[in-house]
Order: C-alpha cells, then sequence, then structure tokens
C-alpha cells in the first residue's frame, strides 16, 4: 500500500470494507454450515457407464420393432410426437433426429428474434394447441405470439419426452428407407434405416460403416427443407421412383404458404405421411418463414392421419 500523508479521508473507507468483507464472511459462513456435511453417494466409473448402455440398448431393442417412426424433431415432428403419443398411449413411437439437440428451426424466430408468431384461424387451432400443452401466449388483431420460441420448443419437448410409449434418439441420422411391395406390386414403407449422424457424415471417407435398422408400418417424415440434411425422405422417394417429382420449395409467400402445408399434409405413399417444411420441397409450395403454426398444425394433422392408417 502508498502511504499518503494526511490520508484521513481514506481511514473510513479501509473501515467499511472491512466491515462489508466481514458481513461477507458471515454469509459464506451460513451456506458452509449448510452444505458442510454434503458429500454424493459413492460411485465407480463403470457403473454410470453400465446405468447408460443398459438402457440404451434396451431402448434400440426394443423400439427395433416400432408403430410410428418420425424423422425430425423440428416444431413439426415434435409436434405430431405430442399428439400421437397422447392420443395412442397403446403405441411405440420412435423419434430419430439427426442433431444433438431436438427442435430444429424453432429455438428462435426470424433472423434470430425471439418471439414465435403464430396466425389465429377459423377454428382456433394454434391457440388450442397452445393452450393444451400449457404455453402462453399474447393475443393480437390476427395473431398470437409466444414471448420466446424456445419456451414454444422446451415445453413440447419436455412434454414428449414425458410420455412412456416415446423415445427420442438424437444425433442419430435416418439414412434410408426400408420398403416392402405388396402382392400388386404397389411399394410400401416397412421402417427407416439408421446411423450415429457423425457416421452418416463419414460415409464418403470412411468405407463399410452399415446401418442399423427400425422396422415400422408408418412413417411421419418432417425433415424440414432442403439444406444439408433437409427434405430427406421425399428425396429419396423420388430416387427410388415412388415419388413422381420434388416440386422444391417457392419463395416466401406467409398468407397461401401456410394453409398449404397444413392442408397438404398426408400420406403421401402407403406408410409415409409428410408434413411440415418437407412438404413444401414435395408439393413446390412456398415457403412461409419466421411464422410457426402451420409447422405444429401440420404435426397435429399428421398424427391423426397416423391414427386414421393405423385403425383401419
Ligand atoms: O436436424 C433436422 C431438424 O431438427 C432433422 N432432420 C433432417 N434430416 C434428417 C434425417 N434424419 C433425422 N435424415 C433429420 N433427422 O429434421 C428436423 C427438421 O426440423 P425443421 O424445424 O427444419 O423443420 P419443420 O418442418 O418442423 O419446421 C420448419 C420451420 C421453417 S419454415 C422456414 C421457411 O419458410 O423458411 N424455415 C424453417 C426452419
Amino acid at each position: 500500500p502508498t502511504f499518503v500523508e494526511n490520508a484521513a479521508p481514506v481511514v473510513p473507507v479501509v473501515t467499511k470494507a472491512v466491515n462489508a468483507a466481514a458481513a461477507c464472511l458471515d454469509t459464506k459462513t451460513e451456506s458452509a454450515k449448510k452444505w458442510e456435511n454434503f458429500s454424493f453417494a459413492s460411485i465407480r466409473e463403470s457403473t454410470v457407464s453400465r446405468a447408460m448402455t443398459t438402457r440404451y440398448f434396451k431402448d434400440m431393442y426394443d423400439y427395433a420393432e416400432s408403430d410410428v417412426v418420425i424423422v425430425g424433431a423440428g416444431s413439426c415432428g415434435l409436434s405430431a410426437a405430442y399428439k400421437l403419443a397422447k392420443a395412442r398411449p397403446d403405441l411405440k413411437i420412435a423419434i430419430i433426429e439427426a442433431m444433438v439437440s431436438p427442435g430444429g428451426g424453432a429455438w428462435l424466430g426470424g433472423q434470430l428474434f425471439s418471439a414465435m408468431v403464430m396466425r389465429t384461424s377459423t377454428n382456433k387451432a394454434a391457440e388450442s394447441f397452445l393452450e393444451e400443452i400449457g404455453v402462453p401466449y399474447e393475443t393480437e388483431d390476427q395473431y398470437i405470439v409466444v414471448k420466446h420460441a424456445a419456451l414454444f420448443t422446451s415445453t413440447l419437448l419436455s412434454k414428449v419426452l414425458q410420455f412412456p410409449n416415446v423415445k427420442l434418439f438424437n444425433a442419430t441420422s435416418v439414412e434410408d428407407l426400408i420398403t416392402r411391395k405388396d402382392e400388386n406390386g404397389n411399394l410400401r414403407m416397412a421402417g427407416v434405416v439408421t446411423n450415429w449422424t457423425l457416421v452418416t457424415m463419414h460415409h464418403d471417407d470412411q468405407s463399410c460403416m452399415d446401418p442399423n435398422t427400425i422396422n415400422a408400418p408408418v412413417i411421419i417424415s418432417t425433415t424440414g427443407h432442403d439444406g444439408p440434411t433437409g427434405a430427406f425422405s421425399i428425396k429419396r422417394l423420388v430416387s427410388i421412383g415412388a415419388y413422381e417429382k420434388l416440386g422444391g420449395m417457392r419463395g416466401l409467400d406467409m398468407k397461401m404458404a401456410e394453409d398449404q402445408i397444413v392442408k397438404g399434409t398426408r400420406e403421401v405413399v402407403p406408410g409415409m405421411i409428410i408434413g411440415g417444411m418437407e412438404l413444401a420441397e414435395a408439393d413446390g409450395s412456398c415457403r412461409m418463414g419466421p411464422i410457426f403454426g402451420s409447422m405444429a398444425l401440420s404435426g397435429v394433422r399428421a398424427a391423426e392421419i397416423a391414427c386414421e392408417i393405423i385403425e383401419e
């Protein structure tokens, strides 16, 4: 410390600091007292490993035969999973998501802004869905607003993951489709071919990394618009001649695009329902940009259609 002559005013400041530090120490002491007997239960590292791997491999074993596979856990896929798992607790539903973090494009609104906007509609379906999953919203004239897209996605995700009949395999990609021909020679879906996404990304520089499979009579594909991973199933259906041609997503027309996606959600090939922005790639309809009602409601419709197919 530097000695300053006539430093009288410094003394009270120092005294105050000492008193404040003492008060702080007292608080820490209180906290320390509360935690002084704290200790985690003893564990061996291999126990942690076995706790994870036995569960994961049991899930893989159980879900190798699923009732419905949902490809892509964006706003459309998660909405479909929620409605389907709730309506049919007897069905085994596997969700395959290529990314480590599920949610697709629904963690933020447009241009990385926070709010999620949905349009109101004739049947107020967006409002009903948000109320059903417990997400609060503000009401404006023609639209409603969830204060943060992450609130919608995290709430929906937490509900989906709590259903006992749902398993999310994230960091896992669908690499191909399993197909069968019926007695009339018509193609139908019989499941999906999967791999760890990190493996999927390295087929060009590593050889012989065969995939895994999941059999299921119904697939709901919601892999989003074209991009590094998007529009997966519809592109594969075109390449195997099961769907005529890729429409290709058109320019943005929010007003038109949203109705088209909700109304157009359908079984495009027996056993394959397409929803969300993947459908814009299939049909050549417009993109809608930063608005999300049609994604959630396309998921709701995909779940209804899956129930109808399974009940047939
Ligand atoms: O990682 C992808 C994302 O989470 C996942 N996915 C894609 N290909 C996959 C594959 N296997 C497994 N082969 C795969 N998972 O699918 C998810 C798609 O989510 P998304 O949010 O992109 O699609 P969505 O249709 O639910 O919502 C799209 C929302 C819109 S509209 C729009 C525009 O008009 O510009 N842009 C977006 C993002």
